[in-house]
């Protein structure tokens, strides 16, 4: 965390109309720069000029998957991480083409998603309710073999996160219930790990795995500060902890395990 705050990344976020503002607060909060941008004019030099990119299709729009298209390929370019975070899939049959377009389009670095999404995308119906996962399944079995089909990195969330490459597994048991009662928690740890790859671009896996325990050890502390208020003070509390926990107070809780 302080060497992501000393490097201070650029992340354009291009993300959903319902997380936005908390994006750009949980990214500052870490100490990355976010920056939000769509339009088609600019944002292959938006994308040019960042250090990741963030594809977020939870409000889609025809317009704005173009735009993510340009942008995610002028990323490719310069060799930038691009991270995709299809929320939703599943849910309608747009969404499951627009990723299936993004995907044929742009070399994603690393999808995340909660079970039922990742689930979709291998193909499986009825997995997801809104942007919600509906299914109770191996988070491991079904990184691994979405990371072997898609041939990138995955990151499938809930209980236990789970990032795999399809031979490197390692899964991170951090983090708290209420992170569910909060709505974007899901689409902020989009931007979250693409700050992480944006500086640790040797072993992305080991990076995306310590953006996500240090995520999860800060909700632990939200929630012994917020218990016995609720969930708005459980949000205010999480990005003050985002803000405040440095590296080395929240290693020693890290619940991280190599398979
Ligand atoms: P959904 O739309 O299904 O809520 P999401 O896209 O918001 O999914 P989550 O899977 O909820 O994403 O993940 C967001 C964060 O919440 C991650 O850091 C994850 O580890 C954490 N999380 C989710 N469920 C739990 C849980 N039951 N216990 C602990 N942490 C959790
Ligand atoms: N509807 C479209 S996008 C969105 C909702 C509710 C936000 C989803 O956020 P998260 O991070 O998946 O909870
Ligand atoms: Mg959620
Ligand atoms: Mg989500």
């Amino acid at each position: 965390m302080s060497t992501l705050r000393q490097q201070n990344p650029l992340i354009h976020c291009m993300t959903n109309i319902v997380v936005t503002n908390f994006t750009a607060n949980g990214l500052l909060a870490i100490g990355a720069s976010p920056v939000m941008a769509y339009a088609k004019e600019e944002t292959h030099e938006m994308a040019e000029a960042a250090d990741a990119l963030l594809l977020n299709i939870g409000t889609p729009s025809e317009t704005v998957i173009e735009s993510m298209i340009h942008a995610g390929q002028a990323a490719n370019k310069k060799g930038t991480p691009v991270i995709l975070d299809p929320v939703g899939a599943g849910a309608t049959s747009f969404r499951n083409e627009l990723v299936a377009r993004i995907l044929q389009h742009v070399d994603i670095t690393l999808i995340r998603g909660n079970a039922g999404e990742i689930a979709a995308i291998l193909g499986e119906v009825g997995t997801v309710k809104g942007v919600d996962a509906q299914i109770k399944t191996d988070p491991v079995v079904l990184a691994k073999r979405a990371a072997e089909e898609l041939n990138t990195l995955i990151v499938v969330t809930g209980e236990q996160d789970v990032v795999t490459d399809g031979s490197r597994t390692v899964t991170i048991k951090n983090g708290h219930e209420w992170l569910t009662r909060v709505v974007g928690t899901g689409c902020l740890l989009g931007g979250v790990l693409a700050a992480y790859l944006a500086i640790n671009r040797d072993d992305k896996i080991k990076a995306a795995a310590e953006g996500l325990a240090h995520y999860g050890v800060a909700a632990e502390r939200a929630f012994a500060k917020a218990s016995d208020r609720g969930v708005a003070s459980f949000q205010l509390e999480f990005l003050d902890a985002l803000s405040t926990l440095s590296e080395e107070e929240a290693e020693p809780f890290y619940r991280m395990e190599w398979l």
